[in-house]
């Protein structure tokens, strides 16, 4: 069978993964996915719906690990790394309120590190070949196609920069980054959803770790500008879409000089805070898109 032809059938077999509302949030391990997706449903509960009352939102699917890593963040303690291979479930429904008000569904896989470098970087393949590679990743026997297949279809992409490593790595991790993003533009050219040959899904661009800057008045727009050139770059060629900068973090223990203390691994601070007035900015641009 050609590249073309496995394409075909992957079109044709995955037709109900096409009407998902899946988010694809990627970075390299310990950018911050799991803290930020379970962030996200924190906020969901805790201040969105107080924001927009004109709103509903639930986790439908995944409270259970929502949960686990809520409490051990209220505990002090970060999750754990996440597995290669789990992409733990997360579906969240919003609707608006009224007879009339539409609903819909929106999943948020949270996958590990390894996995987002298996499925995004390298520079060997392009094109159908690398979306037909994707399709195939630890394909489960029996299945027509890989889980990974949310993330050629994703409707919206949510890309993690680690602002404790601007300063040091930035400048040399910028080479994958811009390789994630033409690995996204694979995926919509070969799925027929590019607009001209651009990525016309919305990309969400989320610095985190903010609490690591020493100025956190700059714009995180300005950052990737600055310490990402180009990266910043290659975003403005390919991509066509709605973007929007975010950045945000979690409150961490500190000692009496203010310095987070390293050797025994960052704690979260007491009672758990965090950037949630970001997180519901977030979700409000996530539900426009979305849903509006
Ligand atoms: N200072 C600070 N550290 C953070 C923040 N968020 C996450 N971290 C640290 O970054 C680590 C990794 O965060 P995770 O959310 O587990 O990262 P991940 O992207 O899910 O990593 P993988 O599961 O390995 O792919 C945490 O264990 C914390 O040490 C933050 O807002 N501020
Ligand atoms: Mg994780």
């Amino acid at each position: 069978m050609s590249v073309q032809e496995k394409i075909g059938l992957i079109i044709k077999t995955a037709e109900s993964i096409q009407n998902e509302n899946n988010v694809a949030v990627l970075g390299p391990s310990g950018t911050g996915k799991t803290v930020f997706i379970t962030l996200l449903s924190h906020a969901i509960d805790n201040h969105f719906l107080d924001e927009h009352p004109e709103l509903r939102a639930h986790p439908k699917d995944g409270r259970p690990f929502l949960e686990a890593c809520e409490n051990s963040l209220r505990d002090g303690e970060f999750p754990e790394r996440t597995l290669q291979l789990s992409r733990d479930k997360i579906i969240f429904e919003m609707r608006g309120t009224g007879a009339t008000a539409s609903s819909m569904e929106f999943k948020l896989p949270d996958i590990s590190g390894e996995d987002y470098k298996k499925m995004c970087l390298g520079e060997e393949i392009r094109g159908d070949e690398r979306v037909v590679k994707v399709c195939q990743l630890d394909i489960v026997k029996g299945k027509p196609y890989s889980e990974m297949i949310y993330a050629v279809y994703a409707k919206m992409y949510v890309i993690l920069l680690d602002c404790s490593k601007m300063k040091t790595d930035w400048e040399k991790d910028q080479t994958q980054y811009s390789q994630a993003l033409t690995t996204i533009q694979d995926f919509k050219k070969s799925t027929n959803t590019s607009k001209n040959g651009r990525i016309g899904t919305p990309i969400a661009i989320v610095l985190t770790k903010a609490d690591s800057l020493e100025d956190r008045d700059v714009p995180a727009k300005d950052l990737v500008k600055k310490y990402m050139r180009r990266f910043y770059n290659t975003l403005e060629d390919i991509h066509d879409g709605e973007r929007e900068y975010f950045m945000v973090h979690i409150d961490v223990q500190r000692n009496r000089e203010n310095e987070v203390d390293s050797t025994e691994g960052t704690k979260v601070a007491k009672p758990l805070s965090y950037s949630h007035h970001v997180y519901t900015k977030f979700l409000w641009w996530l539900h426009e898109n979305l849903l509006g």
